[in-house]
């Protein structure tokens, strides 16, 4: 029988349950360097998006930190629009949220943000500049604020998110995973509004896939940052979620973001999808790889 060993339970924060840990400040200064670029995505096989990004992908760059570490980012802009950043959990002053005009990098600019860490957690980053287009075009990406005292395990960050069909430079269809055919050319399986992704790829047989060791810890960060609500389901696995609910499929609206771990025991060539029927049609699902020990 599978044990949940702990669970980190963000969203449960503030329900009276548990008290958030608010961890002192190492002294320590992280400082990131990102550039906003627009560029040419592939998403699936032949699908080309006109993203918007932090460094060239989406989603952009993984901000590993640690609790009470002060984090500075110069944020340049290549690209023709403004741009901003703007984030969860940490502490920033309100002219530095990326919504006021004064903390937009405008094209050709660089400005510079601080933001002030106290409580662990994944959490997403993303655009404010243009919120409603911003996050669509692919300017989002992940800050993991480490526990100082978190302890080691296969860490996987799972960014959920949705891109527009009309901001496509080529979208012909992708392979049909057993039959390597193309189908359904001149549209996307799903035929939904948007096209899903997991870490800014869609599809089984493009995303790139987790990977596991019978015997690790296996620690999960999933944050939903798009247009639509997702759940994320994870085959022949269970874990206690933050309400103490034994499951294996949560859910997460656009902003919001789990923690979860378990001892893994199960050998497999296990499928992690999104459980709406056609946001898993339409590319969120991937493959989730665990070898003996
Ligand atoms: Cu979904």
């Amino acid at each position: 029988m599978r044990i949940a060993l702990l669970i980190l339970a963000l969203a449960g924060c503030g329900q009276g349950k548990t008290e958030p840990r608010k961890y002192p400040p190492t002294g320590q200064t992280k400082t990131f360097n990102l550039t906003a670029r627009d560029v040419e995505w592939t998403v699936g096989p032949g699908a080309v998006y006109l993203a918007w990004t932090y460094d060239g992908t989406v989603p952009g760059p993984q901000l590993d930190v640690t609790a009470g570490d002060t984090v500075v980012i110069n944020l340049s802009n290549e690209s023709n629009h403004p741009v901003s950043i703007h984030t969860h959990l940490v502490e920033f002053e309100q002219a530095q949220d990326g919504v006021e005009p004064s903390s937009w990098a405008q094209p050709g600019q660089t400005v510079t943000v601080t933001w002030k860490t106290s409580y662990a957690g994944a959490v997403p980053y993303h655009d404010h500049a243009d919120e409603g287009l911003g996050v669509g075009r692919g300017l989002i990406g992940a800050l993991v604020i480490h526990a100082p005292d978190e302890v080691k395990a296969n860490e996987h960050v799972v960014v959920l998110t949705d891109l527009l069909p009309e901001y496509f430079k080529t979208l012909p269809g992708v392979a049909d995973p057993i039959t390597g055919e193309f189908p359904d050319a001149g549209t996307y399986r799903g035929a939904h509004q948007y096209l899903h992704t997991i870490n800014g790829k869609a599809y089984e047989e493009s995303v790139p896939h987790f990977t596991g060791t019978v015997g690790e810890l296996s620690r999960w960060r999933i944050l939903s940052i798009g247009q639509e609500v997702h759940t994320w389901h994870l085959h022949g696995h269970r874990w206690v979620d933050g309400d103490g609910q034994l499951t294996d499929n949560i859910q997460l609206a656009p902003g919001m973001y789990r923690t979860f771990e378990f001892t893994e025991d199960a050998v497999g060539d296990w499928l992690v999808h999104c459980h709406v029927p056609n946001h898993m049609e339409g590319g969120m699902m991937a493959r989730y790889r665990v070898v003996p020990r």
